[in-house]
């Protein structure tokens, strides 16, 4: 598919390349603690994959951010203030913002992502609904290119958006690193609007990570596709996906199981996995609103207020400096 052109409202800076994986980290970390980093399930199949399961019954995380975004977009923008440059991190196609840009009358947004083909697309569609606001889309590894970010934006204060609780898919002080770095990332006088899923009954939660279509199962055993596809040899069919919630750890754990005995082989080394064994790859923490608040305080943010659906089942929350 041919590039679409960049509208005139909309800057495009291209500040990392997709980096080269540490496989061999990766391959010692599964030898050693049987582990695999839950960002190998994003390749291009992955990201297609993570966008079906947010449309299956079960998976109700994505649909009721959105209704809660589409109900409260004014006494959001309200709160935050117009005029304010709004930086989304990890932004893929956009949508979410959309309820919001539509509210804020926002000095910019600025859509940050590795992957540059959905912000492009991204980009067209926000150029139409929005032909005033000046967008900038910024293609980086926001691991490595944090601090180049700010060379590109225009002075205004600043709102970080961070939806989609992707905040739970880090272990908790993972998640107060990256908060505090969102916090840098905002600036003087910075605020943060962050999506999280909320405590609920096992048995729904468990559901949406277990869906009865098996999309989350493919997209689970797609992280072995992709290890194969960066040249690991392995046997798909001895692994099989599961998800359980950890009540003690608030958190949902995706494993997978080891069916038969089987060997995985990169470059020197040689894994032995045996029937029986399990693969961590990746948690899901669910929040209540104090695991929350307790993990921005530790970050240097401080709640304000808070907004969600009629169930209860999830939230987004504004935060200061
Ligand atoms: C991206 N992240 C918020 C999803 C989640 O719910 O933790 C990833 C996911 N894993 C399995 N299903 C969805």
């Amino acid at each position: 598919r041919a590039d679409p052109p960049i509208p005139a409202a909309v800057t495009l800076q291209r500040l990392s390349t997709p980096q080269d994986i540490d496989l061999d980290k990766v391959l010692q970390d599964l030898q050693l603690h049987r582990r695999l980093p839950f960002w190998l399930f994003y390749d291009d199949r992955g990201s297609e994959l993570f966008r079906q399961i947010t449309s299956t019954p079960e998976y109700y995380l994505t649909r009721t951010e959105k209704s809660i975004l589409q109900r409260y977009a004014s006494e959001m923008a309200e709160a935050f203030g117009r005029g304010r440059l709004w930086i989304e991190p990890g932004a893929g196609c956009c949508d979410k913002a959309a309820y919001l840009l539509s509210k804020a009358e926002p000095r910019a947004y600025v859509a940050i992502d590795i992957s540059e083909e959905p912000l492009q697309v991204a980009a067209e569609q926000l150029a139409s609904q929005f032909p005033d606001l000046p967008v900038y889309l910024l293609v980086a590894d926001f691991q490595q290119s944090f601090s180049r970010v700010h060379e590109f934006l225009p002075a205004a204060p600043r709102v970080v958006f961070y939806p989609g609780s992707s905040v739970g898919n880090f272990t908790p002080e993972q998640a107060v690193d990256w908060l505090a770095r969102l916090r840098r990332l905002a600036g003087e006088n910075g605020e943060l609007l962050l999506g999280f899923d909320l405590l609920k009954d096992p048995s729904l939660l468990e559901a949406a990570y277990n869906d009865a279509d098996g999309v989350t199962a493919e997209f689970h055993l797609n992280l072995l596709q992709h290890l194969q596809d960066l040249g690991v040899q392995l046997d798909p069919s001895a692994f099989v996906h599961s998800a359980v919630f950890n009540r003690q750890a608030s958190r949902i754990e995706m494993r997978l199981q080891i069916t038969q005995e089987t060997v995985v082989t990169y470059q020197q080394r040689r894994i032995q996995l045996r029937q029986g064994e399990q693969i961590l790859t990746e948690y899901a923490y669910k929040f209540s609103l104090e695991m929350i608040r307790q993990l921005a305080a530790d970050a240097g943010w401080q709640l304000q207020q808070h907004w969600t659906d009629d169930k209860q089942w999830f939230a987004l929350a504004r935060f200061t400096c």
